[in-house]
Parts: structure tokens; sequence; C-alpha cells
């Protein structure tokens, strides 16, 4: 059996989250990541037949079973990620219609996965069905998008396009653009479910006064994904309360389709 903390998937988790926490998106316990891990990559690592425990999901999911995830701790620092990896994340594989998580490797101070489960492992059903290829679902707390939340409208259509007009490259990054969620309780079943419908024609839906959620193939495309949205959001908190005399319009966004071989949102640019 190879060492689990030398697996590609383990060392990019922790670099992955290291980042956030060093990016200012994760204070404290807040955030969480869970990256699909494919199972014959994972039985390298781990005896896919020995479960250290069951834990309840408390919902169900039938197509996720036998899926096997790499999953942030509750109440656990990203910042402590890096020194003590087997504390702070877990591995479980779902069974049962997706109700109970067989621990197959973390958690070793008795701790289960981030109390967002449900969000992620809704919001990773859905994905799959658009694009069987993303693998990563996360979640974080970066400042700009949060501030955006308070001081623009929460439509669709004009956050995305207000987020575009911010950075040259957006468009050409997230052409899906942004779905955004009224504030919610977190933590439950339903933003879960709110969370996955809106993951359905984006692959970023804002968690209005609360933070944002991405989904993407691999940790760096996920990660890229949040990293340019939040970039857009800084720059909108520096001038939305300045007289905007540029911008960039959707004449040029039309360019940038052309030039970089993608397709905005139908409906979101004046032709
Ligand atoms: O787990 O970010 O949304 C901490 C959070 C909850
Ligand atoms: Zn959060």
């Amino acid at each position: 059996m190879k060492d689990i903390l030398a697996a590609p998937f383990m060392t990019e988790m922790i670099r992955t989250a290291t980042a956030m926490y060093d990016h200012g998106w994760d204070e404290r316990n807040g955030g969480n990541i869970s990256l699909m891990l494919d199972e014959k990559e994972a039985g390298e690592y781990l005896d896919m037949h020995s479960v250290l425990r069951t834990i309840p999901t408390g919902f169900s999911m039938p197509e996720l079973d036998g899926k096997i995830f790499l999953v942030t701790g509750t109440g656990k620092y990203f910042r402590n990620i890096q020194y003590e990896p087997e504390v702070n994340l877990g591995i479980i594989r779902l069974r049962g219609c997706g109700q109970q998580a067989d621990l197959l490797w973390g958690y070793s101070d008795g701790g289960q996965f981030t109390s967002e489960f449900p969000a992620h492992m809704m919001s990773h059903s859905a994905r799959l069905k658009v694009n069987p290829a993303n693998r990563v679902i996360m979640h974080c707390h970066p400042a700009n998008l949060l501030a955006m939340t308070y001081v623009h409208t929460l439509d669709e259509r004009e956050f995305t396009r207000t987020l575009w007009q911010m950075c040259t490259e957006c468009v050409v990054v997230f052409p899906d653009g942004v779905n955004v969620l009224p504030w919610m309780l977190c933590g439950t079943n339903e933003i879960g479910e709110a969370t996955a419908e809106k993951m359905k024609t984006a692959r970023l839906v804002v968690w209005s006064q609360h933070g944002i959620y991405g989904a993407g193939k691999d940790l760096d495309e996920t990660f890229g994904l949040i990293e340019t949205a939040e970039k857009a959001a800084e720059i909108y908190m520096k001038i939305a309360h300045l007289p905007r005399i540029n911008t960039i319009t959707d004449e040029q966004m039309h360019l940038l389709e052309k030039r970089f071989g993608i397709k905005a949102r139908e409906g979101y640019l004046e032709e």
C-alpha cells in the first residue's frame, strides 16, 4: 500500500486549502472542500474493505452510491490542514442510497465531514449530470464577493454582468456566469437543494451575506474560478462608489467570445 499522505489528490488538497487560507477566504472553520476520488487510484492508498466507522448523512442520494470523496472536517480550520491532515480531512464512501458514509481514512479525533455535506453532495450530483468530469465542490468566504452582496442587486444577470465588466478575462473564465441565492440558513438540506439547483446552470453560486460555491473538474480549476470572480468583486468594491466613465462593452465581450471560442450565457449580453 502506498503512503496516502504522498498521494497527488492529498498533496493537492492540502496545497489548495492552504492557499485558500492564505487568501483570507477561510477564517476560523470557514469553508469546505470535497473532491471525488477515482476508485482505482484511491485503492492504491487505502484498504477499500476496511471501514473505520459509518456516519449517517441525513439525506438520500442513490446516484452517489459507491462514490468516494476526500472531504474537509466539520469545525476544522483550513489553517491546520497542512499540519494534521488525518485529523482535519476524511475519506468517505457513500452507500445505502447515499444515507450512509463509510469512513475509510481520517477524522482521526472522532470528527466527521463538513456541516455543508448536503450542499456538497447534492451539488456533485447536479454537476455530474452536466459534466461527468466535474469532481470538485469548494465553498469559502471571500471578502469582496461577500461585500458585493450587501451593495449590489442580487439579480443573477446583473450580478454576472457586473463581474464580467470588472476584468477582461472574466467572461472567458466563467461564461456560464454566477448564480445567486438569497440569504438562507446554512448547514441544511434546504440550502443544499437550492445550491444544487443553481449548479445546474453555472459553476459559481453566491450565497448572499455568506460566501460562494464553486464547481470544477479539479482543485486548480475550481480555485481559479473563485479566484477570478473574487478579483472582479474586489475591483467592483474599489470603484462602486466612484463615477464610472469607462467599462467593457457588450460589443467587446462579443470579441472575446470569438477570440477565445467561448459563448456567454444565453441572454446575458446584448446582441
Ligand atoms: O463550515 O463555511 O458554511 C463552515 C462554513 C459553513
Ligand atoms: Zn460558509
